[in-house]
């Protein structure tokens, strides 16, 4: 192979010289790079050069919606309105490039067509529409989230005898609709800014809707004199408060519910958040509004009560409110007198879920309806359809990396990234706004600095440390893609058929597309990835290529926001407290929770325990007709903290859910009554509660136990013990994250021995309150350690990942299967010892407490254990 050329035509190929490519070449050149765009259009500015449409403007202000990289724009460019028209956008990028001399870097009217990785040269193989190929050590596509149009999947559009417009793809001169009869399709953000200013034109103008959008007012106009000021007045602050913001915006972060305050004070919130005329402002007017439908609802209901108020007749009005996906879900627009444009005569509107468009004809849009078909006329039609959002322009590219790997058949299921910057087998090709980075979800000039600085940052290190190869393995980029779909699945984004999730392209796979994580968290990943060595990636060269695999983000997202939350109030540890003062604490704390869901009815009630004495009880009916399967359930504590209502939201969550009675019972605590008192109490208990089932509502013949922690551990011995003592019968045994042995040095222990609130410090806490050294290995203390574990009912156990407890909950599963007994073992990935039973607060751990319920389900009978 020694003939075989290894030096790149240029270091650099970029793709695409919008505001990602502009920035791109002014860095390469900046750090001594020959780099060359190549460029489809004309001239410089992506989506601002193609996006002409009338109306086209920005709707992140433009203030922020700017470059910070070159801080002498501030003074050199001033925006004439708040949120600037597309031309005026085009002029600044165009200033950018005259400024900085770039235009003489891209090579225009270039289209790339395929791009394969040579391994003999470590080069890539760019092919453009010429038909030239030019190799490049570094291939960077900085082609736009939003640059691909949609195939508007509609018959009979070539046959039209008038014109034919796409937003996306608008002609370079004026377009006068003056005296026209037009038609316009779809009603997303392209559509609503335009139509006003169509219909302003038009002599008659037909909207074709498939689905509403919620809109919010822009309040266009001169920038605002306090948003100048705030700028003004510390310009590096306010660039760096936005980089470090969760939109790329400088705001304030709501810590409070919508569901928290009365109805007067959430409406004021949100006239407030009407007010602002910014696009961030509904979503992010309370803490809760894309992640809890009820709380989401509210913030709706508000916007549609607006849109009745804009529109004078109830039937457009109501077609044009949006109920069928949660606000914010599909992309808020911002507009200038969207709705009150349904109120001008010769504006209407055509709801096409009553009347789909059955063809485009050479005279208009035929659609069906009641009698047959209706014919619309039309001298032009516009088709503001959308785009084959974040993914197509990537795909469109036939990009082939290492062993021939084609990167539209590796996602063929949904983007695989890492990060949204690189893609495992394709080395030395990054994405700018890649899918699965924050990209449409942020405002984009803030994301694509970031993008373009840890690009060129990352390709400094390599030049720096002597490589020329960067990859990232495949374990880092399938526990990226897991976590942006973690992310996903805590948030309300899922329920909209949107183009965030793929929706809008038919046969495109239905994942989330942005990361959900905002641009504040993600940009701490970034650098933590490059802190840690640049985990997750294999660097190499000519001497040889390092590995240093790993995944970034292990613990669920909702969890790590509340770990995160708890390390910023910096919380004594249980551990440093007497036990009376550590069980108020924990009170405190259980007081601060979301209640959990309602049940039928609550009762308290006592019980005689193992000596004689009352035990107090809590009793959770279903609202279901009874009589129920009953469930003996013991609380978590490590057998020192907690009582017969600590687990109140757990216990409701499994009845409401597994349809039985639930009967936490407040056993005695250490170190006040050491082991064996809490075995011998809910042994007393489980054999109380069977004897007076039927009394109790319950059904009689056989009880299951449950139970957390130290609680789980209680009702693992009592399984053994009912076996060995005649009774009483029990039909299953839920164990979350049971203490199984007195044995601290379990791999578990040692990784997760800090940090994830059950610490091992606090475990051998618990321990030193409950039971002597000597007691620990009785099969009482320590489950783990019976002699025999055959014949024992059918066991439930969940372990969480990041648990000190996992291993010894892992090692009683195989124990008992060993045995012979039916277990279903659950390992809870991301989770940690107190986020499982977080029934309302941590949403990551909803899909295993319903899976607990349906394994307490089968054990009474009522349904197979998942
Ligand atoms: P969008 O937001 O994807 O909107 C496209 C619209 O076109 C939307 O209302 C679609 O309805 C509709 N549509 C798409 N195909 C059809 C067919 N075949 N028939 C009828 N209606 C159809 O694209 P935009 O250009 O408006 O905005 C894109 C982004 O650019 C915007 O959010 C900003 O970030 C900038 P659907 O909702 O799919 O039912």
């Amino acid at each position: 192979m020694n003939d075989v050329k290894r030096t790149p035509d240029v270091d650099v190929v970029v793709v695409g010289a919008g505001f990602a490519g502009l920035y791109l070449l002014h860095r390469f050149r900046e750090m001594g790079l020959a780099a060359l765009a190549f460029e489809r259009g004309g001239d410089v500015g992506g989506t601002w050069y193609w996006n002409r449409y009338p109306g086209a403007r920005c709707d992140v202000q433009s203030i922020d919606y700017s470059y910070s990289w070159d801080t002498e724009l501030d003074d050199q460019w001033e925006w004439s309105e708040r949120y600037a028209t597309q031309p005026e956008i085009l002029r600044y990028l165009g200033f950018v490039a005259d400024k900085h001399d770039l235009r003489r870097d891209v090579r225009f009217s270039t289209g790339v067509d395929g791009a394969v990785w040579n391994d003999d040269t470590s080069l890539w193989e760019v092919r453009t529409d010429d038909g030239a190929t030019t190799t490049c050590r570094y291939y960077v596509m900085a082609t736009g989230c939003l640059s691909v149009m949609k195939d508007p999947d509609l018959a009979g559009v070539a046959d039209f005898a008038g014109d034919v417009y796409y937003t996306g793809r608008w002609p370079h001169d004026d377009v006068d609709f003056t005296g026209k009869r037009v038609g316009v399709i779809g009603t997303g953000s392209s559509a609503i800014q335009s139509i006003p200013i169509i219909a302003s034109q038009a002599a008659d103008l037909t909207v074709f809707q498939r689905t509403p959008n919620f809109s919010l007012p822009a309040y266009n106009g001169p920038v605002r004199p306090d948003d100048a000021a705030q700028i003004n007045a510390d310009r590096t602050g306010y660039r760096e408060a936005a980089r470090w913001s969760s939109g790329g915006v400088p705001r304030e972060i709501p810590v409070d519910s919508a569901l928290a305050v009365s109805e007067d004070v959430r409406r004021a919130r949100y006239e407030g958040a009407w007010q602002e005329g910014t696009i961030f402002s509904m979503m992010g007017s309370f803490n809760d509004i894309m992640v809890n439908a009820e709380a989401n609802a509210t913030a709706a209901e508000f916007v549609r009560d607006k849109i009745r108020a804009a529109v004078d007749d109830p039937a457009t009005a109501e077609l044009l409110c949006p109920t069928t996906y949660p606000l914010g879900t599909k992309r808020l627009c911002l507009d200038t007198n969207y709705y009150t444009t349904f109120n001008e005569p010769h504006v209407h509107l055509v709801d096409l879920h009553a009347n789909p468009i059955s063809s485009i004809t050479p005279t208009g849009i035929d659609v069906v309806s009641d009698d047959g078909a209706t014919s619309y006329e039309f001298d032009a039609i516009v088709m503001a359809t959308g785009f084959d959002a974040m993914t197509g322009a990537i795909v469109a590219v036939d990009i082939e990396g290492r062993d021939g790997a084609e990167l539209r058949e590796r996602w063929v299921d949904g983007p695989r990234t890492y990060l949204g910057l690189m893609s495992a087998g394709f080395p030395n090709m990054f994405m700018v706004t890649g899918p699965q980075s924050p990209s449409v979800l942020s405002n984009m000039a803030v994301s694509i600095e970031q993008h373009v600085d840890w690009i060129c940052d990352t390709i400094e290190h390599l030049r720096a440390s002597g490589h020329t190869v960067i990859e990232p393995t495949s374990t880092a980029e399938d526990g990226w893609v897991q976590h942006a779909n973690d992310f996903a699945d805590i948030t309300l984004f899922p329920e909209a058929n949107s183009w965030y999730m793929g929706a809008n392209v038919p046969g495109k796979a239905r994942v989330v597309l942005p990361y959900l994580g905002g641009v504040d968290r993600y940009r701490r990943i970034c650098d933590e990835v490059v802190e840690r060595d640049f985990l997750g990636f294999e660097i190499g060269g000519a001497n040889g290529a390092e590995v240093n695999d790993g995944v970034i983000c292990r613990v669920q997202p909702d969890v790590s926001i509340m770990l995160e939350m708890m390390e910023e109030m910096a919380l004594p540890p249980l551990d440093s407290m007497s036990p009376v003062d550590a069980r108020a604490f924990s009170e405190a704390m259980s007081a601060a929770s979301p209640p959990g869901p309602e049940v039928g009815e609550v009762l308290d009630g006592t019980l005689p325990g193992a000596d004689g004495n009352d035990l107090a009880y809590r009793l959770y009916r279903p609202a279901t007709p009874g009589p129920h399967p009953i469930v003996v359930y013991f609380h978590g504590g490590g057998w020192v903290i907690g009582n017969a209502t600590s687990d109140d939201p757990l216990c409701r969550d499994l009845c409401d859910q597994s349809g039985s009675i639930i009967i936490s019972v407040d056993y005695r605590h250490a170190p006040e009554a050491r082991f064996p008192a809490a075995p011998d109490d809910g042994f007393a208990a489980t054999t109380w509660v069977a004897q007076h089932a039927e009394e109790l509502g319950g059904l009689s013949g056989g009880l299951a136990v449950a139970g957390w922690s130290a609680g789980a551990n209680i009702a693992a011995v009592v399984a053994q013990r009912a076996r060995d003592e005649g009774g009483p019968t029990i039909t299953g045994q839920l164990l979350l994250n049971p203490v199984t042995d007195g044995d601290l040095t379990r791999a578990s222990y040692v990784e997760n021995a800090d940090g994830y609130i059950l610490t091992r410090a606090l475990m051998a806490w618990f321990w030193d309150h409950y039971a002597d050294p000597d007691q620990r290995s009785d099969p009482q203390a320590s489950p783990l350690r019976a002699s025999n574990l055959a014949d024992l009912p059918p066991a439930m156990i969940v372990t969480s990942e990041f648990d000190p407890l996992r291993d010894e909950g892992e090692a009683y599963a195989q124990a008992l299967a060993a045995a012979g007994v039916d277990v279903h073992h659950l390992r809870a990935r991301g989770q940690i010892h107190t986020s499982i039973p977080a029934v309302g607060a941590l949403l990551s751990g909803a899909g295993t407490r319903s899976e607990m319920a349906q394994a307490l389900r089968g054990f009474s009978g009522a349904g197979v254990p998942a």
